[in-house]
């Protein structure tokens, strides 16, 4: 697949082509609650501050990887490659048939009437990224201000940030506003213990703050033992579901963007669910209730 408008990056990996059939069969009515659109670049240009121009990765072809892999909903997650203009996202949220929820990036500036906007398209999250690599600044006025502002709304704030970064972070993030979101169990190191000093400062940071949440995702992206069974990431994702099984999501992160070892095999991810979430009464929390609850709180009793 190529462009038509940018030039993807040299060393860029393109999602699976033909993911597996997962053998894991996910309950009904779940949610693939970390995913993204990119593009088509010609359509949506790519942020001209952007640290990398991905593949294109357009709304039909997520539709299709969602019914492939037996899920019902997307929630779908502005990525830094396309800034704080999520035109693409919106297009993608008001042509889902309401089967997908969103994650926006703002800027500090944005009126209340364009945040009114955001909501009617579906979106229901800001997020704020704190990876050096992905970023020119830190976010930190921005998302005291932003985060005050969409509480009206019933908005989440959604923040990725790596391990090391915590220690410094963990009283500024303990005093944000409503419900907080970390995107991959705050990238831990997973060649370090996960009962261990680094880890248990993420775990403490959610048994502290009730009003805060993980995505037990993207072991592809955490793992040093690699596809297909991710096994080293396993003990700190369980760790995560069993502590926490009302406040945790996953999702696929496709189309898995800045990956440089492999490319995932979806179905293979899906397959993944079950050793972390171990009985039918978590996958569901994880799968179906939890997700049910932040996105499409209307929906549920
Ligand atoms: C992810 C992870 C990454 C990228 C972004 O916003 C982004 O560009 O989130 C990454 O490079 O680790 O969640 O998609």
């Amino acid at each position: 697949m190529s462009n038509s408008a940018f030039k993807m990056d040299e060393d860029w990996l393109e999602f699976h082509p033909d993911p597996s059939v997962p053998e894991f069969k996910v309950p009904a009515g779940a949610v693939d609650a970390h995913c993204h659109v990119f593009g088509p670049g010609n359509v949506f240009p790519y942020a001209p501050e952007r640290k990398y121009t991905p593949c294109d990765a357009p709304k039909d072809k997520l539709w299709e990887l969602r019914d492939h892999l037996g899920f019902a909903r997307n929630v779908i997650v502005q990525a830094s490659c396309h800034g704080s203009d999520n035109r693409a996202l919106v297009d993608a949220l008001l042509h889902s048939g309401g089967r997908a929820r969103g994650v926006a990036s703002v800027e500090r500036h944005i009126s209340d009437q364009e945040l009114d906007q955001l909501d009617a398209a579906g979106v229901r999250g800001v997020r704020f990224n704190f990876v050096k690599r992905l970023v020119d600044t830190l976010p930190h006025d921005t998302l005291l201000d932003v985060g005050e502002r969409i509480q009206r709304l019933g908005w989440h704030l959604v923040i990725y940030v790596e391990s090391p970064d915590l220690p410094e972070l963990f009283e500024f993030f303990s005093s944000l506003p409503g419900m907080v979101v970390f995107d991959h169990m705050g990238r831990p190191d997973v060649s370090k213990d996960p009962n261990g000093e680094a880890f248990n400062l993420f775990i403490r940071l959610l048994r502290e703050n009730e009003n805060m949440w993980a995505k037990v995702s993207c072991p592809d992206r955490l793992s040093l033992a690699g596809p297909p069974d991710y096994l080293d990431v396993v003990p700190f994702a369980r760790r995560v579901v069993d502590s926490f099984p009302d406040r945790v999501l996953w999702g696929t992160d496709w189309p898995h963007p800045n990956m440089k070892s492999h490319m995932a095999d979806d179905g293979k991810l899906v397959d993944y669910i079950p050793k972390i979430a171990v009985t039918k009464e978590l996958q569901q929390k994880l799968l179906v209730e939890n997700p049910m609850h932040l996105y499409w709180p209307e929906e549920v009793a």
